[in-house]
């Protein structure tokens, strides 16, 4: 139907409407600390398992390791100056549990608190809104040698007793806490030692701290203990924070795709969300595990009480996923358990992170099914982005194409979900600035700016310029 006279103007007001994001919508970016601060060993921070875990030579990419990272520690106003103007309203940022206790327990470490309380004034007097993560994988390496870190029920108890003093301590400028970022990455790098099917007969390992790899039935008691020690952390959480202090988690839901978004097909796709991800996500909504889980675990299945289900599932004011990828495509089938998994093509289209398939619609489908499956009313995207092969080019600038392509395009499915009705309230983008990306080092740049490690140069990318845009107009551009 034509019904505009001047078509340049008709199609410049139903854009500005149909690519806005709702009123209020938070465009944040987000790091972690281990991956940023540096300053390791400074103002009494005690050792976390990554500092043991990078300073053994051959577990990081080139011996990398965090303990400079990007300076942050030292360089937070310059940081926060510098999301300030590539325009982003809230930073998503993980507190280092051994800079509060460095024992992991016991007597707490002023000089820590204080450099998160002088953190989070710099982001208010920005305008910036601070979302706090309590555990992003640092744990204190006291906590590993005491209890066998997450092996333990003790170090989940631990946990909450950190979480309720942090919002005791910063609850005043802090509203939003995620609790654990990433159940199963932490779990599976750290415990199990990752190995991921890349294709070509490949195997990749991404391994993590402390680099264990344990039996499958001592692995489900870490997944169990990572899951009761968010739900005890929540509990503390509500016992000591104040009035209008908010959490939730930040976990990477493995996402699936229906093939065709027909109910049948999206029925299979739900069906297969909540067993695919039936060691953390169901059980952290659901309070159970299914009987598929368990059945299939069988000896292996972890020991647990009606109690403790019941605390893993405390209400949660809002859920955070990290979305990358799509995990699975389903269609429908007659038999057990309802939907059949889909192979993926060895011609998928990736982006330059050997596991990181390409496609926009996970961005879409993993929020919908948040709310479909569980009635999720609060959901944050935690975690999105991409690593590029980003230079500076002979003019200065850094021209990350493909990041480019890969935003406008996830955002865009984001967007669709928010006008589908899908309560999607923010949106934080991996990463604010390159880092420390884990067994890869310095050797994967995730940013939106980019960092000269040997001089701690940040220049904003392509990528920015972009992003300032969008959030200024709450809109995909
Ligand atoms: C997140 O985890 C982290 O939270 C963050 O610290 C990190 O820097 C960022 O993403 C970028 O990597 O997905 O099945 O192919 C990374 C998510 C999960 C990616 C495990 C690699 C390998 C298995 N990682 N994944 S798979």
């Amino acid at each position: 139907m034509i019904v505009a006279e001047q078509p340049g103007q008709s199609v410049e007001s139903s854009r500005s409407t149909a690519r806005e994001f709702p009123k209020g919508f938070y465009w944040g970016v987000a790091t972690a600390s281990y991956q940023v601060e540096g300053a390791w060993n400074e103002d009494g921070k005690g050792p976390s398992i990554w500092d043991t875990y990078a300073h053994t030579p051959g577990h990081i990419n080139n011996n990398d390791t965090g303990d400079i990272a990007n300076d942050h520690y030292h360089r937070y106003k310059e940081d926060v100056a510098l999301m300030k103007d590539i325009g982003a309203t809230a930073y998503r940022f993980s507190i280092a549990w051994p800079r509060i206790f460095p024992e992991g327990t016991g007597a707490p470490n002023a000089k820590g608190v204080d450099f998160y309380k002088r953190l989070t004034d710099e982001l208010r007097a920005k305008g910036i809104e601070p979302f706090v993560t309590l555990y992003h994988w640092d744990l204190p390496q006291a906590l590993h040698d005491k209890y066998g870190g997450w092996r333990s029920k003790d170090t989940a108890k631990a946990f909450a007793e950190y979480a309720g003093y942090i919002v005791e301590q910063l609850g005043d400028r802090v509203k939003h806490y995620f609790t654990i970022n990433e159940f199963r990455s932490f779990v599976e790098a750290g415990y199990q030692g990752l190995e991921v099917q890349v294709g070509g007969g490949k195997t990749l390992h991404l391994g993590g701290a402390p680099g264990l790899r344990l039996s499958n039935g001592e692995l489900n008691q870490v997944r169990h203990n990572a899951v009761l020690g968010h739900g005890l952390a929540v509990q503390a959480i509500r016992a000591r924070g104040r009035a209008g202090t908010k959490v939730g988690f930040a976990e990477n839901m493995k996402v699936v795709v229906p093939v065709m978004d027909t109910p049948e097909y999206v029925r299979a796709a739900e069906t297969a969300t909540r067993e695919i991800n039936a060691d953390f996500t169901t059980v952290l909504l659901e309070g159970r595990y299914t009987d598929a889980y368990l059945a299939g675990a069988g000896a292996d299945a972890p020991k647990f009480t009606a109690e403790e289900l019941k605390t893993i599932a405390s209400p949660l004011d809002f859920v955070g996923i990290n979305v990358y990828r799509p995990n699975a495509y389903v269609e429908p089938s007659g038999e057990a358990p309802g939907y059949r998994e889909i192979p993926f093509n060895a011609s998928h289209p990736k982006m330059h992170s050997s596991w990181h398939v390409f496609d926009p619609e996970c961005l879409y489908w993993a929020p919908r099914h948040l709310k479909s499956i569980w009635g999720a009313k609060s959901i944050f995207i935690t975690e999105n982005g991409c690593a590029a092969s980003d230079v500076v080019s002979n003019d200065g600038r850094v021209y990350d194409s493909d990041r480019l392509m890969f935003l406008r395009a996830y955002l865009t499915q984001l967007q669709r979900a928010t006008s589908d009705g899908v309560p999607v309230h923010g949106y934080f983008l991996w990463s604010a600035q390159d880092n420390f990306e884990w067994g890869s080092g310095y050797g994967d740049r995730f940013g939106i700016v980019y960092v000269d490690f040997k001089t701690q140069k940040r220049i904003p990318k392509l990528s920015a310029q972009w992003f300032r845009e969008a959030a200024r107009r709450n809109a995909v551009v």
